[in-house]
């Protein structure tokens, strides 16, 4: 044992009776408990190294093929009430599902290695940051956590003598996804994951903690956990002014989180503090500040190229894991978008591929596992322990049609009310069929651990806490034309979007209100040196009052299902919308 901490200890034991490891490993962090365990994976084959004079320290892993992705539907949230959990949750009682997990977790770390891996989720010396403790069988897992949080000693030492951690228990189990349970235990702060190797079901940091268990603690300490990035931006002027980014699983948080300004922006500076989650409070200027709780990216690989997110490929040419991309004959990883297609490769499930071969080379969510340090733009912020003062808070998502490319909220509730009626199309990033339009409240349906309503509550009751809380705006990339192809280019050149945003959090920018918010007046959007016309942008920043009111429908029909549980101002906003629209319809 390497702890004096007496409720830690007792959970190890008490574990290791259940499991039944042949051994249990302390992970101390180490660069050599790295090594030693990628060497160990490269033997057995877990892992295979890759061509390390073009891709030093990076080695790459292939998953089973029925394991590459979350799995919304055997993600439970066990709190002690379903109404708890809220209809946006699958619930079973939390005696029920003990039953049923201690039973699959039985024995089933016989003959192997139980890595116990300390974490802290945030910068080590920010009070804002929480440990957590995973326990798994999985070298994988424990070599992914190394680079996604700071692990090891530094997280041991921290917590000290504290019972105040995260509880989470993970084995890879039979990988059968008729025994796979990702499960989560709000109260109690426990998680139990067991079938499943792959990202967000595995390691627990991410999503199960940093988002699941922290929404509910977030809620009870008054502060906020949120699926968002974290972007500074300094102007030419000098002024910098940081924003955070929530949209759905696979929408474009890691490449705006990188962007990197170029053309008529050139003289702009961007700087990354986080790429998928914020944990945020108010500090004693009434500003609310965020930190990134995580220390690396684990990224959609395929999409990724020099031209669509520079930061990333730079961050991702060394130390960095690849998780289902597929390999070329010498060894470098491949995905598609990432270069001309190589003439002959191993694909993503280990069989040879051409470029004439009708399958994906790489898996849709083919994943890098990147230090964040590695990032050229990272923010000379990322450790510091308050984190950074955020103007803006930007919801979006995936929308053929409907949404403009930006508007803004009127006022908070507003905001509140537009981030709680996102939508997006599914993407790879979880199991199910791809590309149909469902709801995802701030981006955080797979991802809140407790009822929307009371989430949106919370949210609501954020904004009356100062009146330096962030202004709010909803973002769409993606609406397509008749042809089905992208309007906006997208990338690099949404820093156009950004900086409307920035100019109306200053109080300027031209603007028009519409129904659904403010838009960017004729104008009022930077378009110099943009390939796109004028008939585009005007399309691009229409909002029809016929389409919306077809979209209130399905709003109140989301409103509904949450029953009297509903805040009475999510309803106020919903009345109000109907009205606009109906004004503008009159007229
Ligand atoms: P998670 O890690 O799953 O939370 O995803 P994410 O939100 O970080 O998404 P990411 O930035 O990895 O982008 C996912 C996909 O969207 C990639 O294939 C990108 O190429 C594509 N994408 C990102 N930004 C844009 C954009 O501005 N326009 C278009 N058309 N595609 C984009
Ligand atoms: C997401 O799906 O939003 C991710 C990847 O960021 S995972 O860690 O698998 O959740
Ligand atoms: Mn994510």
């Amino acid at each position: 044992m390497t702890t004096t901490n007496q409720a830690l200890e007792a959970w190890i034991d008490e574990v290791a009776l259940l499991t039944k490891p042949a051994s249990v490993h302390w992970c101390d962090g180490s660069q050599e408990e790295y090594d030693a365990l990628i060497a160990g994976m490269v033997a057995d084959g877990t892992m295979e190294e890759l061509n390390q004079e073009k891709w030093p320290g990076c080695y790459y892993h292939r998953s089973d093929p029925q394991d590459v992705a979350r799995v919304e539907h055997l993600t439970f949230i066990c709190s002690e009430k379903k109404g708890d959990a809220g209809p946006n949750n699958n619930w079973m009682a939390p005696a029920e599902m003990k039953t049923i997990l201690r039973n699959e977790f039985d024995g089933c770390m016989a003959g192997r290695t139980m890595y116990v891996v300390p974490y802290c989720m945030g910068p080590v010396a920010s009070p804002y940051s929480k440990v957590g403790i995973e326990i798994t069988d999985s070298p994988y897992v424990v070599v992914n956590m190394k680079i996604m949080t700071r692990m090891g000693t530094q997280a041991l030492q921290k917590l000290g003598d504290s019972t105040d951690f995260v509880r989470g228990l993970h084995s890879t189990g039979n990988l059968d996804p008729e025994h796979r349970y990702i499960s989560h235990f709000p109260e109690t702060r426990e998680i139990w994951s067991i079938g499943s190797g792959y990202g967000g079901n595995a390691l627990l940091g991410k999503k199960c903690h940093a988002l699941r268990i922290a929404s509910v603690q977030a809620r009870d300490e008054g502060w906020m956990a949120e699926h968002m990035l974290i972007l500074g931006l300094t102007s030419p002027a000098g002024e910098t002014h940081y924003v955070c980014a929530a949209f759905p699983s696979a929408c474009g948080k890691t490449n705006l989180a990188m962007l990197i300004p170029s053309g008529p922006y050139a003289g702009w500076k961007a700087e990354c503090v986080g790429d998928d989650i914020a944990w945020l409070r108010y500090g004693d200027d009434g500003r609310l500040w965020a930190i990134n709780p995580e220390s690396g990216f684990f990224g959609v690989a395929p999409g990724t190229s020099e031209n669509t997110n520079p930061g990333a490929l730079q961050s991702l040419k060394t130390n960095s894991i690849f998780t289902n991309v597929a390999v070329t004959d010498d060894k470098q990883p491949w995905w598609e978008g990432l270069s001309e297609p190589p003439a002959h490769a191993t694909d993503w499930k280990g069989n040879a591929w051409t470029p004439a071969s009708k399958t994906a080379a790489a898996h849709p969510n083919s994943r890098f596992t990147a230090p964040a340090q590695q990032c050229p733009v990272i923010s000379d912020k990322f450790d510091a322990a308050d984190g950074v003062p955020i103007s803006a808070f930007i919801f979006g998502g995936r929308r053929e049609r409907t949404a403009p490319l930006v508007f803004e909220a009127l006022d908070w509730n507003h905001g509140v009310y537009i981030g709680a009626m996102a939508a997006s199309e599914t993407t790879a990033a979880a199991t199910g069929a791809v590309g149909v339009v469902r709801r995802d409240p701030m981006a955080m349906k797979p991802f809140c651990g407790y009822n929307f309503a009371d989430y949106f509550a919370h949210w609501m009751s954020m904004g009356g806490k100062s009146d330096k809380a962030p202004k709010m705006f909803h973002v769409n990339w993606f609406r397509k034309d008749a042809a089905g192809k992208f309007m906006w280019p997208g990338f690099g050149e949404n820093i156009r979007v950004l900086e409307w945003i920035i100019s109306r959090c200053k109080g300027e920018g031209d603007a028009v209100e519409t129904p659904i918010g403010f838009v960017p007046a004729e104008g009022g959007l930077n378009t110099e040196g943009l390939d796109t016309d004028g008939a585009t942008m005007t399309e691009l920043l229409d909002v029809d009052p016929e389409a919306w009111t077809a979209e209130l429908a399905g709003q109140k029909e989301f409103l509904e299902t949450f029953g009297d549980r509903m805040p009475k101002e999510m309803w106020d906003q919903y009345h109000a919308l109907q009205e606009r629209l109906q004004s503008v319809s009159a007229r």
